[in-house]
């Protein structure tokens, strides 16, 4: 684990890419889904339902953290906002994890095919994180235990480094911001380091979150006062994110900001959930959907014979 070269800063970018245009991708369509003709209103759902805004940051710190603790086996990573789950299926399709449960989700093109259609589908995948997620073992939708759960991960395990993303509406939550205090209990060398990322995309549903109102030095002094010391990061600043890492810092806090719903056609509150409401329709909204898958470029990323390009 050291900070890394050109070479993995950008196989890191374009994992992003990569699981951004996936995240999309699973949200809208039924069919076409690697773009081989114009996107037609019979590929979008009938049903549009999801979380896109939070999902480019998600893909941000998965890519990041995946690539940093590579050869780190006692390293986990827990997501507090699971209604980026088009972001986390993403990531577990990508890395084999989700054929280990389902023989359906191979690594391939028809793998893509099946999680991309069968998204928020009837007896399908839910849209949020489920116990069907490898990985997860509730039905989630209520935001605040993360925190607590990577605690109780490490709880008697020197060995683990459990990283936690936290929402900066989640971190609203009575449990989240108590969960904080957890770290002045974790003071002996019986158990692991909890890494909290603080996701500060500026937003919760339709309105700024508190967190993101609250001036800089205002959030570095409250870091501080639970024990941490903050460290800002810019998500779209992946050389840092990897410094930021590698930094040797005393029980670091990261505070990751990104622009909720980044590579979308809208931003902040338009994006929390589906930002195009009717492609299946609306002309416009069609091709601005088509615009938007086709900036990932993910033709460059993965082909249909040769699979994934990383
Ligand atoms: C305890 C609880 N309260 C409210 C909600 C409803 N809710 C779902 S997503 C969300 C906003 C979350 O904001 P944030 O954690 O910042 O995630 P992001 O903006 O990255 O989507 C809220 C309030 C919930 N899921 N759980």
């Amino acid at each position: 684990m050291s900070a890394v070269g050109i070479t993995e800063i950008e196989r890191i970018n374009k994992r992003i890419r990569f699981c951004d245009y996936l995240s999309v991708a699973q949200i809208f369509l039924q069919d076409n889904f690697l773009l081989e003709r114009e996107l037609a209103h019979e590929d979008i759902k009938p049903r549009l339902l999801g979380h896109w805004g939070t999902c480019h940051g998600v893909n941000v710190a998965y890519a990041n953290l995946k690539e940093y603790f590579k050869n780190d086996p006692d390293f986990g990573f827990v997501l507090g906002p699971g209604h980026g789950f088009p972001a986390l299926n993403a990531n577990l399709w990508l890395d084999g994890e989700l054929a280990k449960i389902d023989r359906a989700a191979t690594v391939d093109i028809s793998g893509l095919y099946y999680i991309c259609k069968y998204f928020s589908w009837p007896d399908g995948f839910p849209s949020h994180a489920s116990p069907i997620t490898p990985g997860v073992i509730t039905e989630g939708g209520e935001l605040g235990y993360a925190t607590a759960n990577a605690y109780g991960a490490c709880l008697g395990h020197p060995e683990k480094t459990i990283a936690v993303l936290i929402g900066d509406g989640e971190l609203e939550t009575a449990t989240a911001i108590d969960s904080l205090n957890l770290h002045s209990l974790f003071t002996g060398s019986n158990n692991g380091k909890v890494l909290p990322i603080l996701h500060l995309n500026g937003y919760k549903i339709s309105a700024p979150s508190i967190y993101a109102r609250k001036a800089e030095r205002e959030l570095n002094e409250m870091v501080r006062g639970f024990g941490f010391t903050p460290r800002w990061i810019d998500g779209d600043n992946t050389e840092d994110f990897q410094k930021a890492l590698d930094e040797k810092i005393d029980a670091p806090f990261y505070i990751m900001k990104t622009e909720k719903g980044e590579g979308g056609p809208n931003r902040h509150q338009e994006a929390h959930q589906v930002p195009l409401k009717n492609p299946k329709t609306d002309e416009i909204e069609l091709k601005t959907l088509e615009e938007w898958l086709k900036s990932y470029r993910f033709d460059e990323l993965f082909d249909k014979e040769r699979g994934v390009l990383l």
